[in-house]
């Protein structure tokens, strides 16, 4: 043992150093390195900034996992391509408008009781303002909605401890309606506001009807957060133009970032969501605007469902502790980060104990009895999440822009603990659960958007940056930077991966925006093409390797659908379809039904096929539109005389045929009898396979039955195609049953002692599988019985890896070398990884049935 590991070492040794690593390099890769095949413990979902969509990835492995298609086109889904997914981005239109970009910002989870529950993802778009619902089922935007009176949005998305509501915040006032409103009334016309949606978490919808805004002054609604426990009900928006400054730079006014940041403090919304909810069930209580229900502020005041706290300079984030006792507020212009208490914010609420009033009436709280404490953490603080130890010790995480850093302090005393450089300028930062009631601590993403030196150079647009820290020890450790290739993330939100519970397959014929079956829903054997006036509906089937149907001739002016559904069971049989030059692509997994419609609006012959690499014959995989114009004459072409085959040719390709596909079928049933013999209907995901296999070799009978007819009908050329169909069948059988096999195998297999494994990394580190594969005969003799093929096995094998050189007079090496054109060479291996091979060796003759 020592040897492998001394060896090992040195090889350690020789690329930390051929690689300028330090020890803490290794420490750092070690806690992020995920083998082949391994998980994450923890799934992030990323906003993808001006992509319009979202990114998932895995922490600690920082692998990219998914984009999902949100707001914006995404051709690998289909999103946007085809009709289902069009109809999705068409409720994101505004007034009419179609809307093709979006500028994702706050992801939010849903949350049961104040915890994750793995259920739905809800991202809002700060450009046009709009919330959309992922499903967490199967990764895919299920709706959206516009923000029917505001014309931005950015304190949003968040929800409420139970999911009952959304909030979403303004960020640029303007006037509610959708008429013109001169600058000079800004204080009149303009309105902040923060929308409070009503969702259902059963069926992850967003209720417009029951959603209400509450109308806000045009102070400039920032960042937001919902209560939970001790503030359960009650909501927190930010603002940063309490000065109600309208810039104007083209009129010689200094700009609005002069004006906006004028006054030591502007204001934290405090409004009372339950209440406000109640309120909005009454008419009286609300005005409609645009359509939708608004309650203005006096409803609110009187109600006193509303108040402003004083808060420093411009802030930004604000974040409600895990048991929301505690209300952190950053300064974004100021140092500080400013610590609430609710207890105190709640007492003067309910003692009426107010310094004054807005200029809209809105009672104000004083700063200093509602502040816990503040904390001096550095320039630019700008958001926060909390640690695993939050209760007791306070722990809290803000990001600092300015000075690029990353704060451990505690938010009970107002004490700085730990302090971590990232590069460069971090925005959002992102804990493990660490804004839900129970955050696990562990790492903390940093969400950086400057990239400067840190990647190879690629232009002057850079990626933005994701720096992943460990947070589980006394000090901070930089673990790993993941650059973002498109577009600014501002947030992102983890959860547990134990937490999600997805499909791996759709229900047979679904249309997974309805959850209802599609209408277009085809089976096997129910493939048709239909006309209704200038309407052709295709009926079709995909499947393992081909489209049913193959031709669909159509006349120039047709409407064409194409309903068309992925009979696939097996996990990850993904088929994609494109009609050539017209601009529509579906992604179809397993069990999905799609549709697909557009105008036949140039005459041509157009090649549609499969766009997943399916199958060995993925490329076989297509079929062609032929758009006709029915006002042309068309001349026949005179026919090619084409070489054809004598009946005797015909016979025997016919019985060359018949007999390829009897040799293959001998060895599917012997891997067939392999897997009977080891019982793979134990192990759920061989049987899986297995019944994926099957089901393509059930196919057979039926080709056969067609073969022999044509042979009895006296056409051999039509039996030689259905002779070619079977052996395609049994090609997909073989894939997946080998595929199934080798599964099985590892499933089986006696485990490796300790010696046996140290000798299979010896086997690995020597090469010896350049010449040897185990259970064949390769560019080496198969070591399968190597022990047993010489009088005193072991001794004679060990000598052999020894010393070859001394051997290689012996007859049978000399015959053995001839007939292989090789000398085993001498891989210089010490005694002891020669026993711990001949471990191996014997674990090989043990399961010596499986290879
Ligand atoms: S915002 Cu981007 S860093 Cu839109 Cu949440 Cu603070
Ligand atoms: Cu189906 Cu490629």
């Amino acid at each position: 043992m020592m040897a492998t590991f001394a060896s090992g070492a040195t090889e350690l040794d020789k690329v930390m150093k051929e690689r300028g690593l330090s020890q803490q390099d290794l420490l750092a890769a070690a806690k992020t390195y995920t083998p082949s095949g391994g998980r994450d413990k923890y799934v992030i979902f990323s906003s993808g900034g001006q992509s319009g969509q979202m990114l998932v990835y895995g922490v600690p492995s920082m692998r990219l996992l998914k984009y999902i298609g949100v707001f914006t086109p995404e051709p690998w889904q289909g999103w946007g391509y085809d009709d289902d997914t069009k109809k999705i981005l068409a409720e994101g239109n505004i007034r009419g408008k179609k809307i093709t970009w979006g500028d994702t910002h706050h992801p939010a989870l849903s949350e049961t009781n104040g915890v994750y529950d793995g259920k739905w993802l809800v991202v809002n778009d700060k450009a046009n303002p709009r919330i959309a619902v992922i499903d967490l089922e199967d990764f895919v935007t299920k709706q959206i909605v516009v923000n029917p009176v505001l014309k931005s949005d950015h304190g949003g998305a968040f929800f409420t401890p139970n999911s009952e509501y959304i909030l979403e915040a303004c960020q640029y006032a303007a006037p509610f309606d959708n008429e013109w409103h001169s600058m000079d009334d800004y204080a009149e016309s303009y309105r902040g506001g923060v929308t409070i949606w009503k969702f259902d978490p059963k069926k992850g919808k967003i209720d417009t009807k029951k959603s209400f805004t509450l109308e806000l002054p045009p102070y400039m609604q920032d960042l937001s957060d919902a209560g939970k426990e001790a503030s359960d009900g009650w909501g927190f928006t930010n603002s940063f133009n309490s000065e109600m400054y309208t810039g104007g730079i083209e009129k010689g006014l200094p700009p609005f970032e002069a004006g906006c940041s004028r006054n030591d403090t502007d204001y934290l919304h405090v409004y009372n969501w339950k209440k406000l909810a109640k309120l909005a069930e009454d008419p009286k209580n609300v005005k409609i605007v645009n359509g939708a229900k608004v309650i203005p502020m006096d409803v609110a005041i009187k109600n006193n469902a509303l108040f402003l706290v004083p808060e420093p300079k411009s802030p930004h984030g604000v974040d409600v502790s895990p048991d929301g006792k505690y209300i952190v507020v950053c300064g974004k212009l100021d140092t500080h980060a400013t610590v609430y208490s609710w207890a105190k914010i709640k007492k003067a609420i309910d003692s009426k104990d107010f310094v004054g009033k807005d200029p809209y009436g809105i009672p104000i709280i004083d700063m200093k009895k509602a502040a816990h404490c503040q904390a001096e953490l550095g320039l630019g603080p700008l958001h926060n999440q909390f640690g695993k130890n939050w209760k007791k010790q306070g722990e809290i995480y803000t990001s600092l822009y300015v000075d690029s850093q990353v704060v451990r302090w505690d938010y009970l005393t107002c004490k700085v603990v730990d302090r971590q450089n990232v590069s460069y300028n971090i925005g959002h930062l992102c804990g493990m659960e660490g804004k839900s009631e129970d955050p696990q601590g562990e790492y903390i993403i940093a969400l950086n958007k400057l990239a400067i030196d840190r990647f190879n150079e690629i232009g002057p647009l850079h990626p933005q940056n994701h720096q992943l820290i460990d947070v589980s020890g006394k000090k901070m450790q930089l673990l790993y930077d993941m650059p973002i290739p498109l577009g600014e993330p501002h947030q992102a939100v983890a959860i547990r991966a134990s937490k999600l519970h997805t499909d791996m397959r759709y229900k047979m014929g679904i249309n997974p925006f309805t959850g209802k079956i599609h209408k277009g829903k085809t089976l096997a054997g129910q493939e048709k093409i239909v006309r209704k006036g200038n309407h052709v509906y295709v009926y079709g089937t995909m499947v393992r390797s081909h489209i049913n149907p193959e031709h669909v001739n159509v006349n120039l002016g047709d409407t064409v659908t194409f309903y068309l559904t992925n009979l696939e069971r097996a996990e990850d049989e993904t088929h994609g379809f494109t009609v050539d030059q017209y601009n529509v692509h579906a992604s179809l997994e397993p069990g999905k039904t799609v549709a697909l419609t557009f105008k036949a609006d140039r005459e041509g012959v157009f090649p549609y096929y499969c766009t997943e690499f399916c199958s060995a014959l993925h490329l076989e995989m297509m079929g062609y539109l032929l758009v006709k114009d029915p006002s042309k004459k068309y001349v026949s072409v005179q026919k090619l005389k084409m070489a054809k085959m004598s009946p005797a040719q015909l016979k025997a390709e016919y019985d060359k045929t018949v007999a390829t596909n009897s040799a293959t079928d001998s060895v599917i049933q012997s891997v067939v009898k392999f897997l009977k013999d080891n019982h793979y209907e134990k192990y759920p995901t061989v049987k899986n396979l297995v019944t994926d296999a099957l089901d393509q070799y059930s196919k057979i009978a039926e080709q056969k039955k067609l073969s022999d007819e044509a042979v009895k009908a006296g056409n051999i050329n039509k039996a030689i195609l259905f002779e070619n169909m079977i052996w395609q069948y049994m090609v997909k059988t073989a894939d997946v049953g080998i595929r199934a096999k080798d599964l099985l195998v590892k499933k089986i297999a006696t485990p490796m002692s300790a010696a046996a494994q140290r000798g299979h990394a010896a086997y690995l580190e020597g090469g010896c599988n350049g010449c040897h594969v185990i259970g064949k005969v390769s560019s080496g003799p198969d070591l399968v019985g190597v022990l047993g093929r010489h009088e005193n096995g072991e001794k004679w094998v060990k000598e052999w890896i020894l010393h070859p050189e001394k051997m290689y007079d012996n007859d049978y090496i000399k015959s053995m070398t001839n007939y292989f054109n090789l000398r085993m060479p001498n891989q210089g291996m010490t005694e002891a990884q020669v026993d711990d091979m001949i471990e191996y060796l014997k674990w090989i003759d043990k399961n010596a049935n499986l290879f």
